[in-house]
């Protein structure tokens, strides 16, 4: 293969209405350059244990495949700061569907998810995935001082990842990937929204599993409820385990059967009418006044404490067994909290104090500082910033007779087109 066919292949999709190309090796997939991406490692792997990846804080995950594929690992770097460890895996161009599949990640993601790729390649597909731009994801410590980490984490990593599968795949069996799908859960389900509302043109399906939507406000959810559950760090919490579960079960002797079917799950909780004073002291004393006003709480959800306006809705009747007191602390968001408190350069024992995080003024801060990176867009200016690459890229087009496609219009991009021209 010629060096000439070989910069054609690696431009990806500029390639795919072109002549054809003789496919690469596996192991010549290493000379592929895709866009802000180098390719260390391609090798031909058969059946058996791929280990997980050690060193990233988490404990390394061994999976097993059934089948031989090309492994590739890469490192993309659209920033400086930047380090996206990713995979992609092939299967022999015979197992090939002509699908390619990439994986979100939970949580602060931080390593490969393996055992999906696992999954994607012996079902066929293409599959890919990577650490989302840092290593390791028990803390948030690795946001610190690294704002264009947290954009590949927020959204950017996935777009160089699928990027680079694309042109992997084109260059391995010659031929496009035919569809092209993303899968994620939890923050992988966020990653998932974020690809269909930034990056509409690189996948054909989306899945997403539970997306921690509002990113921002759902922290801040997370945090409120850790001070009405637990107002007093080490202190037991305000309403106890059993008593949680107990209103859970009247609220279901009310509303389960709503939903035509008594299953013990509420399937629309908007239809349950309960009234919760019916179990306070003014009730049959299931509560006492501080537990009633604890729920209460939860049911109102988070306001302005100087306005009262809404910040974020409240709990749903069924859901009181549900109430962790611990969210805010060892219930597996505190990395989450941390990684607010970080944004704000306070030390994450501030939290608790009123003072100091609140709905009134803390709030629009954090979620402006935030937002930009990890929440769907939905700012009014947002149309208006699609239509002005677009707008440039026509004025360009009739200017030059070259058409631009890709945003930003930045100088590499015009000079490169210009030379093709
Ligand atoms: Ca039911």
């Amino acid at each position: 293969m010629g060096s000439t066919a070989r910069i054609a292949l690696t431009v990806g999709l500029t390639a795919v209405s072109g002549p054809s190309f003789a496919a690469l090796s596996c192991g010549q997939l290493t000379s592929l350059t895709p866009e802000a991406s180098t390719i260390s490692s391609a090798v031909v792997t058969p059946p058996g244990v791929v280990p997980g990846t050690p060193g990233t804080g988490n404990p390394p995950i061994n999976v097993s495949t059934g089948v031989t594929f090309c492994r590739v690992q890469g490192v993309a770097r659209p920033t400086q700061d930047s380090e996206i460890k990713f995979e992609v895996w092939l299967p022999t161009a015979a197992a090939w569907t002509g699908r390619f599949k990439q994986n979100g990640t939970g949580g602060y993601a931080g390593a490969t998810p393996y055992a999906r790729l696992a999954q994607d390649i012996g079902n066929g597909f293409v599959a890919s995935g990577s650490n989302m731009g840092h290593d390791g994801g028990e803390s948030a410590t690795w946001t610190l001082g690294h704002p264009e980490k947290v954009k590949d984490w927020g959204l950017r990593a996935h777009y160089y990842v699928a990027t680079a599968a694309k042109a992997l795949a084109l260059a391995f069996y010659d031929k496009p990937v035919a569809h092209s799908y993303f899968e994620g859960c939890s923050n992988g389900g966020r990653q998932a929204m974020m690809m269909a509302q930034n990056y509409p043109q690189l996948f054909d399906g989306i899945v997403a599993g539970a997306p921690s939507q509002f990113y921002p406000d759902v922290l801040f959810w997370l945090i409120w409820t850790g001070k009405v559950l637990t107002p007093v760090f080490g202190q037991p919490p305000a309403i106890s385990t059993a008593k949680r579960a107990a209103i859970t079960q009247k609220v279901l002797e009310k509303c389960d059967a709503i939903d035509g079917l008594a299953d013990g799950q509420i399937t629309n909780p908007r239809a349950c009418s309960f009234d919760i004073d019916a179990l306070g002291p003014d009730g049959d004393n299931t509560l006492t006044a501080q537990e009633l006003a604890t729920v209460k709480a939860m049911y109102a959800g988070t306001h302005n404490e100087l306005t009262g306006e809404q910040r974020y809705a409240g709990a749903k009747f069924g859901s009181e067994a549900f109430f962790d007191p611990n969210f805010a602390d060892n219930g597996g968001y505190g990395v989450f909290i941390g990684h607010y408190v970080y944004g704000v350069n306070w030390t994450a024992a501030q939290w608790r104090d009123p003072a100091n995080i609140n709905f009134s003024t803390v709030y629009d801060h954090v979620k402006q500082f935030i937002s930009p990176v990890t929440a769907a867009p939905s700012g009014a200016g947002e149309p208006t910033i699609r239509v002005i690459p677009a707008a440039v890229a026509n004025a360009f087009f009739s200017a030059t007779g070259v058409r631009m496609r890709r945003a930003p219009l930045n100088p590499e991009r015009v000079k490169a087109a210009l030379a093709k021209a």
